[in-house]
């Protein structure tokens, strides 16, 4: 595949190297640049001279978001009916190599929550996270409710949702977002260097590793039956559920639109 807005690279050591590449938007995250990371994650994963994986933005910005100029037009039942951006997704959150997120200047509303789903996260002294979806009127969609409350405790990831505020690299540090931070401009290289360490490890033992410590992650019954009821409440906004109910009341067949 040839990539527009990621470069991708092999190193002989066993790293595989993403750099997010959409500078002038600050690498926000439109559709064909989620399409060709998750293409790139694929490919790494199923290659086998490759032990570890840095993701960055490089040394300026990480990722400032989904891109808000193509949602801006998004309404529910298109998200919903074409699953906006899950695959693309999915596939950077089932990822089996080892992951680390490389992270200099903004990473927010899916930039975060991408630099969340990598294994390990590591940033420069410039960096700023956050998760600013409620100023534009929405709220997390890629774990910025789930990974970051999980990280940084209930009382954190609250004041960061609904306040939109950012954190600075030391607050990070400090509320276990990230597992280092690094002197400014040297984020890639750590992570770098990070990566082929554990690319000199057993492969198999890496995954089994990475396996465990991502099980302790594993929801519980609760959390199921917490989103469950959320998604109920979700198609009370349908058409089709007023339609459905109409329907039933008035002993007749409904006709769906899927809206
Ligand atoms: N989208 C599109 N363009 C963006 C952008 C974004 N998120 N962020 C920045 N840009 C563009 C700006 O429009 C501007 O472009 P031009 O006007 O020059 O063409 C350029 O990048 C530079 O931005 P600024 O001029 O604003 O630069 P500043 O230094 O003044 O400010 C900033 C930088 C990062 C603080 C600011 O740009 C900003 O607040 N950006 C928006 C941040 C934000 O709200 N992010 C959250 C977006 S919502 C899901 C998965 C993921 C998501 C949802 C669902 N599923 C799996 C279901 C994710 C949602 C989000 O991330």
């Amino acid at each position: 595949m040839e990539y527009k807005y990621i470069i991708v690279e092999k190193q002989d050591n066993g790293v595989g190297i993403i750099t997010l590449n959409r500078p002038k938007a600050y690498n926000a995250l439109c559709t064909p640049l989620l399409d060709e990371v998750s293409s790139a994650i694929k490919d790494f994963d199923s290659d086998n001279s490759i032990g570890a994986v840095v993701l960055t933005g490089g040394n300026k910005v990480f990722a400032a978001g989904a891109d808000i100029k193509e949602m801006a037009d998004l309404g529910f039942a298109d998200a919903y009916n074409n699953e906006f951006v899950k695959k693309e997704w999915f596939a950077l959150e089932k990822h089996t190599k080892p992951m680390i997120a490389a992270v200099s200047g903004f990473a927010l509303g899916g930039g975060c929550e991408m630099s969340m789903l990598c294994d390990i996260t590591i940033c420069d002294t410039s960096a700023k996270f956050g998760q600013p979806e409620v100023k534009i009127g929405t709220m997390p969609g890629a774990g910025g409710t789930q990974r970051l409350t999980k990280a940084v405790g209930k009382a954190k990831a609250m004041q960061m949702c609904l306040t939109g505020d950012m954190i600075d690299a030391n607050e990070a540090k400090e509320y276990k977002l990230v597992a280092k931070v690094v002197e400014e401009g040297t984020v890639v290289d750590e992570a770098k260097s990070m990566a082929a360490k554990i690319a000199s490890m057993s492969q198999p033992v890496v995954r089994l590793i990475k396996e465990s410590i991502n099980n302790s992650y594993e929801s519980t019954l609760q959390a199921g039956l917490e989103s469950e009821r959320k998604s109920f409440y979700t198609t009370l906004a349908l058409e089709d559920r007023i339609e459905g109910m109409n329907a039933f009341v008035e002993k007749r067949k409904a006709d769906f639109s899927n809206k």
